[in-house]
């Protein structure tokens, strides 16, 4: 049995690649940060679930900012493999906590990086890097395109994607990049503007909000299925060798596109629901990101099924759903037609 520790894991992505990896008979560490409100709502299910309790999963407290604590879980629990996906991970908050997000995104990798090397250096490591480390360098986007970085998150993260190549050049640890372009499901965090739209959208039909505010609608993001991209992580460390990977569909649209696409589906006027407000406009923005992601194709054998109309749909009947409503249904169909054997349990 293999042994993995996920920093991140009450995330978006860490929740689902705990579940893939418990599907695979993976023992999983977490690391979940204390917080005066419940933060494990992403993994309670897995917490619950009796498969689960004879020690498949155990969650540690930490923090990405406390280099004792990440140092003694490698030391005990010397896994195989490390996903750090922790982050402060809010491009927007970035800006208002620019130190502290350089503590936690960028900092944070080197002391999960420092701990293996001293502890445990035959770990296999995995640095969710980000298409953000491209800002303002035109799309299409790969493993050779030259980064220039828009914000303080994407400023820390290019810091840690180089830590990852350092520690691999310079100590041969098995350390490697994904640089995933946006990935959303029915568990991304709901001030992302895709799950803000589509859980906005809920709200409004349930009859809580009368209108949704956002920012600049011209962005243009590609964006993919978290599940099939927490394959793609287990994936680049299952390599012969250590590399870095471009993760995404190849295919991009703007915010406003993604707002009439759900809110055609849901059958709402964007005169109506929506309103601009410029709180939600960034000192910088990163214009357009589309991935020509032709080496994770040939290398991992991986190509996106999930559209963006698909997504589009999965997500809005997911928060039609949790606000008691009636799912319009397209959303179920696609997944049952498109990704038969589901390996998570929730949502
Ligand atoms: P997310 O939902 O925001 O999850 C971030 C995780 O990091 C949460 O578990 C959070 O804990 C934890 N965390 C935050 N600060 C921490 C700290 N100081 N110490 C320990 N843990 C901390 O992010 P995601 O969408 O799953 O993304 C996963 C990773 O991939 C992140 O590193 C993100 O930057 C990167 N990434 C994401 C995308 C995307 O489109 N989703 C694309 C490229 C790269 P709490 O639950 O307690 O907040
Ligand atoms: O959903 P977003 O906040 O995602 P963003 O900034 O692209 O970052 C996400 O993807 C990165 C990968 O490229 C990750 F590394 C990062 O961790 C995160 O997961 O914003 C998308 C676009 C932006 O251009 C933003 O300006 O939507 C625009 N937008 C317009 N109105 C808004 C809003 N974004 C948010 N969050 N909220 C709005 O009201």
């Amino acid at each position: 049995m293999k042994t993995a520790f996920i920093t991140g894991i009450t995330g978006q992505d860490g929740s689902y690649l705990a579940e893939l990896l418990l599907s695979k008979g993976y023992e999983v560490h977490g690391l979940v940060r204390r917080s005066s409100s419940l933060n494990t709502s992403r993994i309670q299910h897995l917490v619950t679930d009796p498969e689960y309790q004879s020690g498949a999963l155990t969650l540690h407290y930490g923090d990405l900012s406390d280099s004792e604590q990440i140092s003694h879980i490698i030391r005990t629990a010397a896994p195989d493999e490390v996903y750090n996906l922790g982050a402060q991970s809010h491009v927007r908050v970035s800006f208002d906590t620019p130190e502290y997000t350089g503590n936690t995104t960028g900092l944070g990798t080197t002391r999960l990086l420092e701990a293996i090397r001293r502890n445990h250096p035959v770990s296999r490591f995995y640095q969710a890097s980000s298409s953000e480390l491209y800002g303002s360098t035109p799309p299409p986007q790969n493993e050779e395109t030259c980064f220039h970085p828009r914000s303080p998150y994407a400023c820390a993260k290019l810091y840690a994607y180089w830590m990852t190549r350092n520690y691999r050049d310079g100590y041969q640890m098995f350390a490697c990049n994904g640089v995933l372009f946006n990935h959303e499901s029915p568990r991304r965090g709901e001030t992302f503007v895709t799950r803000k739209i589509t859980r906005g959208i809920a709200r409004i039909l349930a009859g809580k909000d009368e209108y949704l505010s956002l920012g600049n609608l011209d962005a243009r993001r590609d964006w993919g299925f978290s599940p099939e991209y927490v394959e793609c992580m287990w994936r680049i460390l299952q390599q012969p060798k250590p590399d870095d990977f471009v993760i995404g569909t190849g295919e991009a649209h703007s915010v406003r596109e993604f707002l009439t696409e759900s809110f055609s589906y849901a059958g709402l006027d964007i005169g109506k629901n929506m309103r601009t407000d410029q709180k939600y406009f960034r000192p910088t923005e990163v214009d357009a990101l589309i991935a020509d992601g032709r080496k994770a194709a040939d290398v991992l054998g991986w190509k996106s099924s999930i559209s963006f109309q698909d997504l589009v749909r999965i997500m809005v009947d997911a928060d039609m759903r949790a606000e008691g409503l009636e799912a319009i249904g397209e959303g179920d169909r696609i997944l049952e037609k498109k990704m038969p054997c589901r390996w998570w349990k929730g949502d």
